[in-house]
């Protein structure tokens, strides 16, 4: 055996020339990032195992050839994953190429490969499956190959229900389905389509026309855009004529496992509050000012004008807060503290209009960046807002990149303090988002100051979103060698199709185990091992869009900064 001189810190590059291993059945203890890694970023898998293991080689899936050979680490107690794990380090290996991990014992891994724009085709299918959300349209065979349906909730007809204060049916179609179910949410489309946003206002043009193959391709106009569009116009009609914004449009209960065409039960506009009223003030606001060149001055005034009467109606009735009505049984999305929707909106605003108004709120309340144990979505919607302040690059606005380091040193050393790199401890409803909000975090840590630690950070991040993990599983629908099959969504689950629809985060795990009355999970349940790819399993395995947005944003923001890992 001939070795080069190239040695990394815990492996070795080897020559070819070497004998040949034998390919077989993947081992599901070796956790891998089924997708890959790029050349330059840190590469690590984990193995499950009881006794310690010695070393592991990195094997050409082509030539069967070992390329690389290193040393686990020492046998370490993950007790959040229930389990003992040695890490494996191959970082050293920086040649384009497709490869397995080999571990005498326990034969191969998954195969992934080394190479750039790795991400780019599950970029876009996480954009991709927005369009197969889309409410109201059919999705013909051109756009939509085998996902191809009949057109389904036209939303044209929709009665008030009587917490919305008015009375009569109206007008309210397009715009996305949520998640699993069909209800559409204003908190949780304006939320998503803010982060969605936040990709574009940081790299324009980051997704081109003719890109994702949508009915608007052609059009001259970034499909991204394009599809952000058909969420915001639907947003607008959920605006009341005072300003202020209705809860959301659904049926009272959740609807079969069926397609759209036939879940035709009557949908209601439910409630008007102050969070949905200050998210879509602060995304008309930010679509008015990323997209003004797209989209057209008339567009962007009536979006301004949109924003400015949803801020007035919030100022004026700052703590509405929303709860189902006795008859209504679909999701609350509750969240009690809207300071972080406050300050978001104002943002938004300001950087918009440049009023004094809403820098004076800004700096009236300033708002704190620590990030907390069992962190959710809720309480998200400032950093949104510091992303876009930073940009904008003026002197009142620089204190608050100390407080976005907090958050991200806070996470670093809590990820370097565990043998997954994992930046949350607590696994509660939607935790691949929890996840994937931290990598967000990161990346904008990165941004503002260029130190790598933040990027690599973000990229480990994604390793455990696509296999490197305690289930062992790629969480995205068909990205990865073992992915969900049995997500709870309903199109998915009422079609004739083996595959899911592609490009969607399942949930994650969820140790609430709240759905345990219809789903096996085993007993005693490690909570990183408390997700089932089971489709009744509502609590870990739906998929959501404030779940997916953050899956598109750090995709999108890794594939633009790759080079620089
Ligand atoms: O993501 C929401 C999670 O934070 C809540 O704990 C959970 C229960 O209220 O609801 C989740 O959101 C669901 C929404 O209410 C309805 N559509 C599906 C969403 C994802 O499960």
């Amino acid at each position: 055996m001939i070795r080069v001189l190239l040695i990394a810190a815990v492996g070795t590059l080897l020559a070819c020339g070497n004998p040949k291993y034998e390919i077989g059945q993947p081992s599901e203890d070796i956790r891998i990032n089924q997708i890959g890694y790029y050349p330059n970023s840190p590469k690590q898998f984990v193995v499950n195992t009881k006794n310690s293991l010695e070393s592991f080689k990195i094997v050409d899936f082509n030539t069967k050839e070992s390329v690389y050979e290193g040393q686990l680490s020492a046998i370490k107690d993950w007790k959040l994953a229930g389990e003992t794990v040695q890490v494996g380090d191959f970082s050293g290996l920086n040649i384009n190429g497709e490869y397995v991990v080999f571990i005498e014992s326990l034969g191969n891994s998954y195969s992934f490969e080394i190479k750039e724009n790795l991400y780019q085709d599950a970029f876009k299918a996480s954009i991709k499956a927005l369009y197969y959300h889309r409410a109201s349209t059919s999705l013909d065979e051109t756009h939509a190959g085998q996902w191809n349906r009949a057109e389904g909730h036209p939303d044209d007809s929709v009665i008030f229900h009587p917490s919305s204060g008015k009375v009569g049916v109206t007008a309210s179609p397009g715009g996305w389905y949520d998640a699993g179910d069909y209800g559409k949410y204003v908190v949780n489309g304006a939320y998503p389509l803010g982060q969605l946003l936040s990709l574009y206002e940081q790299y324009p043009g980051v997704v081109g026309d003719n890109s994702l193959n949508i009915p608007e391709s052609g059009n001259e106009i970034s499909d991204y855009l394009d599809e952000l569009k058909y969420e915001m116009d639907w947003l607008l009609t959920m605006q009341d004529d005072d300003g202020g914004v209705f809860f959301k449009l659904t049926t009272k209960g959740f609807e079969g496992m069926i397609l759209p065409e036939f879940a035709v039960k009557p949908r209601y506009i439910i409630g008007k509050a102050t969070a949905p009223t200050l998210d879509l003030a602060a995304v008309s606001a930010k679509m008015a000012r990323v997209t003004s060149e797209s989209f057209g001055s008339e567009y962007k005034e009536n979006l301004l004008l949109a924003a400015k009467n949803a801020w007035n109606w919030a100022i004026k009735n700052p703590n509405v807060v929303y709860k189902n009505p006795e008859d209504i049984r679909t999701g609350e999305y509750g969240d009690a503290n809207l300071t972080q929707e406050f300050y978001w909106a104002a943002a938004e605003l300001y950087l918009a209009t440049e009023e004094e108004l809403y820098k004076e709120y800004l700096l009236e309340n300033p708002i704190s960046f620590e990030f907390k144990p069992g962190e959710s979505w809720a309480n998200h919607m400032h950093y949104l807002a510091a992303f876009s302040l930073l940009d904008s690059k003026q002197d009142w606005t620089a204190p608050l990149k100390n407080e976005l380091l907090k958050s991200a040193d806070q996470l670093v050393s809590v990820m370097g303090d565990n043998d997954y790199n994992q930046p949350i401890q607590d696994f509660q409803w939607g935790s691949n988002s929890d996840v994937l909000n931290t990598a967000m975090i990161l990346c904008n840590a990165y941004r503002f100051t260029g130190e790598k630690k933040y990027l690599s950070s973000a990229t480990l991040i994604m390793d455990y979103i696509f296999g490197k993990n305690a289930n062992g599983y790629s969480y995205v629908t068909g990205y990865g060698s073992k992915t969900p099959m049995f997500i709870h969504h309903r199109p998915s689950a009422g079609d004739e199709i083996d595959d899911p629809v592609p490009g969607f985060v399942s949930g994650g795990p969820n140790s609430r185990l709240h759905d345990s009355f219809q789903v096996n999970y085993p007993d005693s349940v490690a909570p990183m091992k408390a997700w089932m790819d089971v489709e009744p399993s509502f609590a870990s395995n739906e998929v959501c869009l404030n779940w997916n947005a953050p899956l598109t944003y750090v995709l999108g923001f890794i594939e633009k900064e790759a080079n620089n890992l």
